[in-house]
Order: structure tokens, then C-alpha cells, then sequence
């Protein structure tokens, strides 16, 4: 069976062909009109980017290579005993669009395990952050400091010819998703006094591993958990701010690592990665403020309170979609099976009955459904992993493997520099001045 560089090199030149079939036949065709509230407004909606491991449907959620979150649980590898897909599968998929075999994915672990030892002066430079420094900073000083070792800025420096780009850039990604549990891992032991690591276990996958690493190996339960949730929170599509920002950082080619430490920086702004922190503060601050079990109507006022307070109601929300995330249905399906009697679960199913309406009576969310964050932290503290101002970490090591997947064939297939044009509010009126 082919190892996933060997499938990848039979796959770039068919797909070089193919762009340029679809170039050929549809390169000067239009897809709509660009309004000037489309610049104004975040570009929302303007087609923009080519991103092939994932597509977002605003109803239906997001379907990685084609397919939906329950199809990837039925079809991707397993561990022994275990009911959730593999992460290391789900790269392979987005990746490669197929579905690997069970030995496939084991390899990758093992590749994974093999190359997770991060460099001395990496663990020395997140040794010396304050524990004051966020995580999601440590997270992104290291990342980025592994570009002292990048496969690609090296061989650019020899001068690699462009069709080869991808081969380092493929070793790159697999640096990088494989030593980001020693980074996640270092930076929980060191923020919050968990004590020593240990070592990567080259017999275990990368979530247990990284359970391992975060002081939960043994409870297999949070085990599975991190499987699905890397799973899930890989890959939205190109638009989301840390994977655009993966790839327009990549277009320049800078390498995974600078590409990558950059989207971390954006998924750590609250709108996007950090609402997972952001959801979990706002529900210690409603049981404080309301107890527990409180009645919906003491949910409803705390609710109203956030939106009066000029606050967003963290969780809900969402640019493209305008249903309930397939995210969060995934993890609420996680709750029932495991943890259906926790607290702090049944508070985020009261959240959900009844913050809908009320984003829909403010008038303004044009989603008023929660999205992934909504529930990432609540599965999280029910196994003891309490301290929120790490959960974006997890969320930037699953992002990981979307970003990579599409930076391996974004040099593959020689995509240029990302240039848009830009234009100032006078240019804007001089342009429909007598229109
Ligand atoms: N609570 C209160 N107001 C909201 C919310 C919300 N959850 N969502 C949107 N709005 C407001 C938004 O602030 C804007 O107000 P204004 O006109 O005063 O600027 C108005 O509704 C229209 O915004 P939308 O067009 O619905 O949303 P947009 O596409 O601009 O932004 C989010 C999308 C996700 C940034 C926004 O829904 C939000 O701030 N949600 C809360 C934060 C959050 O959960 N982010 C995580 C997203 C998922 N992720 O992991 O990245
Ligand atoms: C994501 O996973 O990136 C978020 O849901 C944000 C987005 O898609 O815009």
C-alpha cells in the first residue's frame, strides 16, 4: 500500500491537468457581481479562494473532500475499541480526497510519533514565556521558531526547481502536525504547574499521545474526545481567517511554519478560535451571577444582560452558516453518549433552547444557531482539562491539518502570490461618481 507522499506524487501531475482542463474551459467565465458593500463588509460571500479539502454549505455544514461529519465517523479508521475516527485518517483524506486503509493510517501515526521531538531551543524559548503569556502566543513563538529547521526555506536557499516545491513543503506539514503535541503539551505542563512530560509513545496515535502529553493518557474517554475533535475542527473551508491566512502567508512562500504560526495568530482573536475560551468565561460568569440549575428565564435576563452590555452572546453566530453547526451536533451527540447528567452540559442544551429567539428578537445576528465553540469546553472541563485559556491551543492543533493539506497542493500545483486589489473610499466614489 502506497504511504501517503507516494499516493500524493501519482495524484499532483493528474490534478495539474485537470486545473488546467478547468482553466481552459472556464477560466473567463463570471460568478457573480462584486457589490461595494462586499468591501465594506468583511467580504462576505465574494468568491475569492480555491481550497479543496473542505466546502461549507451555509445549511448543511461542512463536508470535508465531499463528505459530511457522520459520514468521516462511519468511514474513516478507528483505534482498537475506540468509535471515533482517527484524525491522522481525516489528513489523509484532505489530502488526498480518498479514504485510507487501517494500515495506512497507522503508518501515519508512527511517521507522526517519529518526528515529534521538537528542537532544544524551541522547549527552551516556551521555558522562558511568563505563565502570564497566553497560550495561544507560546503557541505561536514556537511555531513559528521551528522555521529554523524548514525542509522548504532550505531548499529554496539551494534553489529548488517550482515543480519540486511540494515535496519539502510536504515534509514541512508533516513536521509540523507531528510536533504539535510536544508544543501544546510543554505549554500546558509549563502555564499551569502539570509537572514533567512524558515521552511520545511511538506504539500509540497522535490523540493519545497528545492526551498523553496534556497528563490524560489513561482515560480513554478523553481520549476519543480529542479525536473528535481534531477531527472536526481541522478544516472549514478557505475563507475562515486562520486558514485564509495560512495560505495567503504560504503564497509568498514562507514556509508551513511562518504560514502556519500566522494563522494561530488569527484563530486566537475572539471571533474566531478564542470564542471556545471566550464561551466557557461567559457560562462561569452566568452560574455565578444565576447558580446552578437555574430557570430559563434567569438564562433568558443573563442572556439579554450580554446584549444590552454591547457584548456578543459567544458560541452563536456565524458568517457563512445560518443553521446549528454539524459541529456542535457532533459534540452534543458526544455529551449524550458520555457525559449526559454533567451540569455544565445541560446548561449549554438550555442555552440552546433559548438563545435562537432571542438573537432572533435583537434583530441583528444573521445566525442566531451556535457554532463549534459553543460546546468545545464544556466536553473539555467534564474531564478535568478546566483551564480555558488553553482550549484554543487544541482548536490551532487540529487547524493544523486543514492549513497543511492545502499548502502540500498549493505548492503542488504552483499556486501564485495572493495579490487582491484594494481601493479607498474615494476611489469607490469616483468610480459610480455619475452612475
Ligand atoms: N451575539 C450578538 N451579536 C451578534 C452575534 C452574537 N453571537 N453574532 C452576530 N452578531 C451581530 C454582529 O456583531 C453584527 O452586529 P453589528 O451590526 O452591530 O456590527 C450583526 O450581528 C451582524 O453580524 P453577522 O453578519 O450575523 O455576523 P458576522 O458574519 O459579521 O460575524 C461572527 C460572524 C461569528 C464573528 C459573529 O456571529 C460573532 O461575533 N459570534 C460570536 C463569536 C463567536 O462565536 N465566534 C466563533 C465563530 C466560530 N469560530 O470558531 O471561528
Ligand atoms: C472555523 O472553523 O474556521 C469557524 O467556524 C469560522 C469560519 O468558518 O469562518
Amino acid at each position: 500500500q502506497p504511504t501517503l507522499k507516494e499516493r500524493l506524487s501519482e495524484l499532483i501531475p493528474a490534478e495539474i491537468e485537470n486545473v488546467k482542463r478547468i482553466r481552459a474551459e472556464h477560466g473567463k467565465k463570471t460568478f457573480g457581481p462584486v457589490a461595494v458593500d462586499q468591501l465594506y463588509g468583511g467580504m462576505r460571500g465574494l468568491p475569492a479562494l480555491i481550497w479543496d479539502g473542505s466546502v461549507l454549505d451555509a445549511e448543511e455544514g461542512i463536508r470535508f473532500r465531499g463528505k459530511s461529519i457522520p459520514e468521516c465517523q462511519h468511514l474513516l479508521p478507528k483505534a482498537p475499541g475506540g468509535s471515533e475516527p482517527l484524525p491522522e485518517g481525516l489528513f489523509w483524506l484532505l489530502v488526498t480526497g480518498e479514504i485510507p486503509t487501517q494500515q495506512q493510517v497507522e503508518e501515519l501515526s508512527k511517521d507522526w510519533a517519529a518526528r515529534a521531538a521538537i528542537p532544544e531551543f524551541v522547549e527552551e524559548i516556551l521555558d522562558r514565556c511568563p505563565p502570564t503569556l497566553h497560550p495561544m502566543s507560546q503557541f505561536s513563538l514556537a511555531v513559528t521558531a521551528l522555521n529554523h529547521d524548514s525542509a522548504f526555506a532550505k531548499a529554496y536557499q539551494d534553489g529548488i526547481s517550482k515543480k519540486e516545491y511540494w515535496s519539502p513543503t510536504f515534509e514541512d506539514c508533516m513536521d509540523l502536525i507531528a510536533k504539535l503535541p510536544n508544543i501544546a503539551g510543554r505549554i500546558y505542563r509549563n502555564v499551569f504547574g502539570q509537572g514533567k512530560l512524558p515521552a511520545i509513545d511511538q506504539a500509540k496515535d497522535y490523540s493519545h499521545n497528545l492526551a498523553a502529553l496534556l497528563g490524560f493518557g489513561d482515560n480513554e474517554a478523553f481520549v476519543e474526545l480529542l479525536r473528535l475533535y481534531i477531527t472536526i475542527h481541522s478544516d472549514h473551508e478557505g475563507g475562515n481567517v486562520s486558514a485564509h491566512t495560512g495560505k495567503l502567508v504560504g503564497s509568498a512562500l514562507s514556509d508551513p511554519f511562518l504560514a502556519f504560526g500566522a494563522s494561530l495568530n488569527g484563530l486566537a482573536g475572539p471571533l474566531h478560535g478564542l470564542a471556545n475560551q471566550e464561551v466557557l468565561i461567559w457560562l462561569r460568569k452566568m452560574q455565578d451571577k444565576i447558580g446552578e440549575n437555574a430557570s430559563d428565564e434567569a438564562v433568558k435576563d443573563y442572556v439579554w444582560s450580554t446584549l444590552k452590555g454591547g457584548q456578543v452572546v459567544p458560541g452563536y453566530g456565524h458568517a457563512v452558516l445560518r443553521k446549528t453547526d454539524p459541529r456542535y451536533t457532533a459534540q452534543r451527540e458526544f455529551a449524550m453518549k458520555h457525559l449526559p447528567d454533567d451540569p455544565l452540559f445541560k446548561l449549554v442544551g438550555q442555552i440552546y433552547n433559548v438563545v435562537p429567539d432571542i438573537l432572533l428578537q435583537a434583530g441583528k445576528a444573521k445566525n442566531p444557531w451556535p457554532n463549534v465553540d459553543a460546546h468545545s469546553g464544556v466536553l473539555l472541563t467534564h474531564y478535568g482539562l478546566t483551564q480555558m485559556q488553553f482550549y484554543t491551543v487544541l482548536f490551532g492543533v487540529s487547524r493544523a491539518f486543514g492549513v497543511a493539506a492545502q499548502l502540500i497542493w498549493d505548492r503542488g500545483l504552483g499556486a501564485p502570490l495572493e495579490r487582491p486589489k484594494s481601493y479607498s473610499s474615494s476611489a469607490i466614489e469616483m468610480m459610480f461618481k455619475d452612475k
